[in-house]
């Protein structure tokens, strides 16, 4: 069965456990004001009929650590959640996360760069009377989201992302919308595993092609020690 791994991101706090739980409708991933994720944890779901992989990640607080091993795991993924938080003005870290994913594809031709999907969570906490009469937002509210999405694109300097602003506690909003958007990338997902399988095993066809070439050039060099020299050149060409 095909299997899609998506992996939410985001600066410490800014809601991936939420997400998670938003998206398979269920309480499972930890959530907690103070810092919760200090480890990968995987949490299945399924968009579709895909089986898909949430991989929630412990969130980029700036250390090294964490961020090398984010690093480590972005570029094997299918897909990307990234989630920014509507009331945290600080995207410093999402801008530069952001920008090694993409330099990592435009310098791999290659390889299919995976979907990006980005979200604004905690849009509850910059507007004032929240929450609204059956979960419908004033025109004025609306204008403020759109003003915060629209930032977001710019603060993350990817003008065509598009982001999707959502309400991650009772009563959830935009949440449905979240999930279309996931949906809707769940070709361009696996058109990504793909690319990435083809291309991961052409390369590990090569190593071993390279191995199996160098056992046989070090295999006739033995056998080469115990021939004339003629013989030994001879050989040795045709082998190479
Ligand atoms: N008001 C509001 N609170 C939210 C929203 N989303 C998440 N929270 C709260 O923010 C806190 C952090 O959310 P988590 O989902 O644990 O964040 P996280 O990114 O998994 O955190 P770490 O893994 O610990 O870095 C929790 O108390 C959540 O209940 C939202 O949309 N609105
Ligand atoms: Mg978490």
């Amino acid at each position: 069965m095909t299997r899609v791994t998506a992996i939410p991101l985001s600066a410490s706090l800014c809601a991936t456990g939420s997400l998670v739980n938003a998206l398979r409708g269920s309480d499972l991933a930890e959530t907690d004001v103070v810092a919760a994720t200090d480890r990968a944890r995987t949490y299945s779901c399924e968009f579709d009929g895909v089986a898909t992989f949430l991989l929630d990640l412990p969130g980029l607080d700036g250390s090294k650590r964490i961020t090398e091993a984010v690093m480590k795991d972005l570029p094997s993924t299918d897909m990307v959640i990234w989630t920014i938080r509507a009331n945290r003005p600080a995207r410093e870290i999402d801008r530069a996360v952001l920008a090694y994913f993409h330099e990592h594809f435009a310098t791999r031709p290659e390889r299919r760069m995976p979907p990006v999907v980005v979200v604004v969570t905690g849009i509850d906490q910059i507007l004032r009377g929240w929450p609204y009469a059956e979960n419908l937002l004033s025109d004025e509210a609306m204008g403020l989201v759109a003003d915060v999405v629209a930032a977001v694109a710019v603060d993350i300097g990817d003008n065509g992302a598009r982001p999707v602003p959502v309400a991650l506690v009772e009563p959830e909003w935009n949440t449905g919308t979240l999930r279309d958007r996931v949906q809707a990338h769940l070709g361009e997902a696996l058109m990504a595993q793909r690319n990435r399988l083809r291309v991961e095993n052409r390369a590990s066809l090569r190593q071993e092609a390279a191995r199996t070439g160098r056992g046989l050039r070090h295999g006739l060099s033995l056998i080469g020690s115990r021939m004339s020299p003629k013989q030994k050149t001879d050989d040795q060409g045709d082998a190479t």
